[in-house]
């Protein structure tokens, strides 16, 4: 009798133990199930993201296209520089939203300015370069610094540049670019750059292929300012509002007092080549960040996107 009720014990903590093995079993399966179709769904709305940030990338083509057509000029007045409404993605499939903005980075100090057409230091950006850092409030070493990482060789401008024989000597060590940047986030690399720094540069520099032209029509309030050294805060305040409107009418005589003659008809001009577009997409709780740069041809030519990246310019 005794041997029975041990054998029926053995039996019902066995079949506990299945039971529970089984249960934790099939949690376990639907676990791994739920995060393979959460995988799967996360990657499949990436992609429709994608999809739309691409849709909006061609629909500013033709916007940019049309606005060289009909203007000669470019001005924050113009319909490309308002920022996209934030347009509703609602389908079968698909259900949230996409937000975008074009910034003219011709309103912008150009990186691989700094650099001639032989490959040199152009000592006059430089010290541009140094006047915008300056008003930002950040050491102006770092136009030396720059200059130093995109030109060819391995000697340090005085008193502020770094080539190799600096940057080896870091943990961890690396090497000069000696190329012109293709994207400002590699100022971030610079010798003593700091995070604060490198926000406060950002929405005023771009890296555009060879020496490009600075719209005085869009350009930042410091990028103006950097033009000269007779541009002080309030001098740019009335030159916001001059521009206001419809941009400035004659930027010779605009600027004819406060800027070299060789900057105003060398440098300054009041229509755009580069464009970059920043498209937000959020699909379900996957959002995608796109950045692109477009280049418009003048005269009414084709917008073709010339870099594509995703989460920074
Ligand atoms: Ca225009
Ligand atoms: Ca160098």
């Amino acid at each position: 009798m005794k041997q029975i009720k041990k054998n029926r014990g053995v039996a019902l903590i066995t079949a506990m133990l299945i039971t529970a093995l089984t249960g934790s079993l099939a949690a376990g399966l639907a676990w791994n199930n739920a995060l393979d179709v959460r995988r799967t769904m996360t990657l499949l709305f990436h992609e429709q993201g994608m999809q739309i940030a691409l849709g909006a990338e061609s629909w500013i083509h033709n916007i940019l296209r049309d606005d060289g057509i009909d203007s000669q000029t470019d001005h924050l007045g113009e319909l490309w520089a308002s920022d996209l409404p934030g347009l509703p993605v609602d389908n079968d499939s698909v259900q949230g939203a996409v937000n975008g903005k074009i910034e003219d980075l011709n309103g912008r100090f150009n990186i691989n300015n700094l650099l001639d057409a032989n490959g040199r230091v152009n000592p006059d950006t430089l010290a541009q370069f140094e006047r915008l850092l300056q008003a930002l409030d950040i050491d102006i070493k770092f136009a030396g610094l720059a200059a130093d990482w995109i030109d060819a060789d391995q000697d340090a401008g005085l008193p502020n540049g770094a080539e190799d024989s600096i940057y080896t000597g870091l943990i961890p060590p690396y090497q000069t670019f000696n190329k012109p940047l293709t994207n400002v986030t590699e100022l971030f690399a610079l010798e003593g750059m700091d995070k604060l720094s490198f926000d406060r540069l950002l929405p005023h520099v771009t890296a555009l292929p060879g020496r490009t032209s600075i719209n005085v029509n869009t350009a930042t309030p410091t990028v103006l300012q950097s033009l000269s050294m007779n541009m002080d805060e309030s001098t740019v305040e009335s030159l916001l509002f001059l521009r206001e409107e419809s941009g400035f009418t004659d930027i010779a005589s605009t600027f004819g007092t406060l800027v070299d003659n060789a900057v105003i008809f060398g440098l300054l001009t009041e229509s755009s080549e580069y464009f970059q577009l920043k498209a937000v997409v959020q699909i379900d709780t996957v959002r995608v960040t796109y950045f692109s740069v477009l280049l418009r041809t003048p005269n009414g030519g084709p917008v073709t996107t010339i870099l594509r990246s995703l989460g920074t310019p």
